[in-house]
């Protein structure tokens, strides 16, 4: 007995009182052994040998409960050691972005032109032939709609190359006179250190009666629109082509980097083009049944307005999703 309750008190773990759980109580256990010699027992003496063998039964099974209880504490106790949490340590402070500076550049675009009046319109991105490109004047057989230059879908849709299909829209949709901006993301088959497949839009868009929009008006837009984004810079009209514009200029501002002395950044011209712009093609109303209009148009990229503002020198910077750029901006 004494032998059997020390077994008990040595188990040092619940798997060893395990063991001597079965080895003491077990169907094949001491116990049981014990209980199996009653049929030995001469009639008279049963009842005290039984007495004498429950009464060892429950004090044994009195110390495994003890020692049960002592045990499963201790090993709770190391549990919540083991798993303890420090609740004064600092945690991982979550990093913090900022608008991108394609945002902030459009933002900033967009809030010159609403305060003009202009309203901004919004259009699809999957387009089709039509708006994209015929009622702009490219015909069919136009090179910029090579398959070099754009992304087309199997049945014929197309992701649009520019934001123009959203001034065609808003044509069919309204009546002159219209003063609008299109800004947003446009695609072209185009990567290298200076194109990305996506790029972002504004473009801007003048239809009144005949007579009434002239060049004039809008150089002087465009330059106060310059002065606006860039400060004191000297812009210049350089006259150019587009198929929805003519006449076309491109225009170019003194560079912000050299301040016109010649640099990398202007490749030694002292001048950085920043738009494109000119008089609505007269194919281009014909292809909305405008009648007896003029207007003005004008487009821009967004990432070569953020680069030139932040001074930012690689446009993969913009798309590589690295906090540390947005962090700059904070
Ligand atoms: C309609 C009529 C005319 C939009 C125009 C440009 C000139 C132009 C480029 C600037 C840099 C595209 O992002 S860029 O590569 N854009 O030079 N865009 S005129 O003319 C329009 C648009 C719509 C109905």
């Amino acid at each position: 007995m004494e032998n059997l309750e020390e077994k008990i008190i040595q188990a040092d773990s619940l798997e060893a009182l395990e063991r001597v759980r079965v080895e003491l109580f077990g169907k094949k256990g001491i116990l049981a052994a014990q209980f199996a010699k009653m049929k030995d027992v001469p009639g008279p003496e049963k009842k005290a040998f039984a007495e004498g063998l429950n009464k060892q039964k429950a004090a044994l099974q009195q110390a495994f409960e003890a020692r049960y209880e002592t045990l499963k504490a201790e090993e709770i106790e190391a549990l919540l050691k083991s798993e303890a949490i420090d609740v004064s340590l600092y945690g991982q402070v979550a990093q913090k972005g900022a608008l991108h500076p394609v945002m902030e550049t459009m933002d900033k675009i967009i809030d010159y032109f609403v305060a003009l009046n202009f309203s901004v319109e919004d259009g699809p991105m999957v387009e089709d032939d039509f708006h994209n490109f015929e009622a702009l004047n490219l015909p069919k057989y136009h090179p910029a709609r090579d398959m070099q230059d754009t992304f087309y879908f199997r049945d014929g849709g197309l992701l649009r190359t520019h934001t123009s299909p959203v001034q065609i829209r808003t044509m069919l949709k309204e009546k002159p006179p219209i003063r609008m901006i299109a800004p947003g993301s446009v695609f072209r088959r185009d990567y290298d250190l200076t194109h990305t497949p996506m790029f972002h839009q504004v473009e801007g868009l003048v239809v009144d009666e005949k007579g009434k929009v002239s060049f004039a008006n809008l150089k002087s837009i465009l330059v106060d629109f310059l002065h606006y984004m860039f400060g004191d810079v000297e812009v210049r009209f350089r006259p150019s082509f587009f198929p929805f514009t003519e006449p076309s200029a491109e225009v170019d501002i003194s560079c912000i980097f050299c301040e016109g002395e010649g640099c990398r950044v202007c490749s030694h011209t002292g001048w950085l083009e920043v738009l494109g712009c000119g008089i609505v093609d007269p194919n281009v109303f014909k292809a909305v049944g405008y009648e007896d209009v003029s207007g003005y148009a004008f487009g821009l990229g967004v990432e070569r307005f953020a680069m030139l503002m932040h001074k930012i020198p690689d446009l993969r910077s913009l798309f590589e999703g690295d906090i540390r750029l947005l962090e700059q901006f904070r």
